[in-house]
């Protein structure tokens, strides 16, 4: 059996709907949840059991509304190996602000180090909507992002994000798996080249 455990964290500003999204998991998956006072972060852990039995142990980071100190940012990011971020459609600057939390981000964790989403969510308020669909995609694009809009309100595009992030993990283990085949058949077949 293979228990794949991955670290998820949720980033963006305030009121976009990360803790709402986050939520909106848990009716899908069985979870628990874990609040760390000490650093303000809620974290929820979601099992996931693929049909071959391949189990997914998601931990995902959502930071709560305390006061944004360096020091728990550091550790809110280090060692995430999915980041979603997440604005408002309805809101220009929550995109706009999301140039600082890619910069805030950096600072801890290396861009080649993580998958990156990018979430417009609160997508049922549609008709307030102040970032094009096409210049958000572009954006993540740009960045090396899949691009995904959602509504956490009315449970909209959720379970695709559900899928997108097991698709990923499920790719990057397949190719680490494969990394690790190739690296030992070098070695079995030709150990001149490792000598
Ligand atoms: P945050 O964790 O990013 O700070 P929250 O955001 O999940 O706490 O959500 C902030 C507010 O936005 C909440 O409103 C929440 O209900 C609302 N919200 C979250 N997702 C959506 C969405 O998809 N559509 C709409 N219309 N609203 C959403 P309240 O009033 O409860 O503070
Ligand atoms: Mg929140």
């Amino acid at each position: 059996m293979v228990i794949i455990q991955v670290k998820v964290a949720v980033v963006g500003d305030g009121t976009v709907g990360k803790t709402s999204l986050m939520n909106s998991f848990t009716g899908k998956t069985s979870f628990m949840e874990q609040y760390l006072m000490t650093i303000g972060v809620n974290i929820l852990v979601h099992k996931i059991e693929k049909a071959n039995g391949t189990k997914i142990n998601f931990a995902i980071w959502d930071l709560g509304g305390q006061p944004r100190f360096n020091i728990v940012r550091s550790q809110f990011y280090k060692g995430a190996q999915l980041i979603v971020y997440v604005y408002d459609i309805s809101n220009k600057e929550s995109f706009d602000n999301l140039t600082e939390w890619l910069n805030e981000v950096h600072k801890s964790c290396a861009p080649a180090s993580y998958t990156g989403f990018l979430i417009g969510n609160k997508l049922d308020l549609v008709e307030f909507r102040a970032i094009d669909y096409e210049t958000a995609k572009a954006f993540a694009e740009s960045i090396g992002f899949e691009y995904l809009e959602t509504s956490a309100k009315e449970d909209t595009g959720t379970s695709e994000l559900i899928e997108m992030l097991v698709n990923n993990v499920i790719k990057n283990s397949s190719q680490k798996l494969l990394q690790q085949n190739q690296a030992i058949s070098k070695y079995v077949f030709k150990p001149s080249l490792v000598l």
